[in-house]
């Protein structure tokens, strides 16, 4: 049985050591052009693609995820090309991702901390495009041994910064156990917690404004209904 989490040896040298388990950055992922153009095509894409959110608005691409099986539907060209060179390095344990969420935050709009739950193969990769912003992690609540109140602020752990055109990917602890989520507000200063700072090319003090930020989260899927069986089913 291969282990969900073999990845390509390329990888390696991305992994974040100062993270539990298991986190790789890879700035510059792609490039400027590419960059415009996915921001082109995200801006192009029918209005009724999106869904407004409190304090952001949201693409669903590859079908919604459902616990009897995601009804797949095809992925645009422009997005499928980045879940199979995703998955060619080994991200989704020989899978080729099947969903992609397009997230827009617009200065000073984030996303509470939540787990990604059990629909998802247990890795999440992500392109950030226009902007960078801090990802913060989080320990759950515990239901034992907690001596005093748990406050979002007494279970924060620490922040990846994610700088336009890099790539994300997240596995194990650090998707299984910790929750994820990005603070509103509109500028970061950079600390000690923020623990990928070299690798993303910025020092402790820095601070960054944030701008209009869009998170490509390119995910597999495992359940998966083909459309044909249901149509089938008369
Ligand atoms: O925008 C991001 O990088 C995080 C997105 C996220 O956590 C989600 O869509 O579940």
């Amino acid at each position: 049985v291969a282990d969900v989490c073999e990845v390509h040896h390329e990888l390696r040298q991305f992994v974040v050591k100062e993270a539990p388990p298991t986190v790789f950055y890879i700035p510059d992922f792609i490039s400027e052009e590419e960059e415009a153009y996915l921001l082109q095509q995200v801006y192009q894409s029918p209005r009724t693609k999106w869904t407004q959110l409190s304090g952001r608005r949201l693409q669903n691409w590859g079908g919604l995820p459902h616990p009897k099986g995601m009804l797949a539907e095809k992925i645009p060209d422009w997005l499928e090309k980045y879940c199979e060179r995703i998955s060619s390095l080994g991200a989704f344990s020989g899978k080729t991702a099947n969903h992609v969420l397009v997230n827009e935050y617009k200065q000073g709009e984030g996303i509470m901390p939540h787990e990604d739950g059990p629909l998802y193969h247990p890795t999440v990769t992500t392109i950030s495009l226009g902007s960078h912003t801090l990802l913060d992690f989080y320990r759950p609540i515990s239901s034992q041994g907690a001596a005093g109140p748990q406050t979002e602020e007494s279970r924060y752990l620490l922040s990846l910064l994610l700088k336009p055109r890099s790539l994300l990917i997240l596995q194990d602890e650090m998707y299984q156990h910790l929750l994820h989520g990005i603070q509103p507000c509109s500028q970061d200063t950079l600390t000690d917690r923020v623990v990928n700072l070299s690798s993303a090319g910025a020092l402790p003090g820095e601070t960054l404004p944030r701008g209009t930020r869009v998170s490509l989260t390119i995910r597999h899927v495992p359940k998966v209904m083909k459309a044909k069986l249901i149509l089938g089913r008369k």
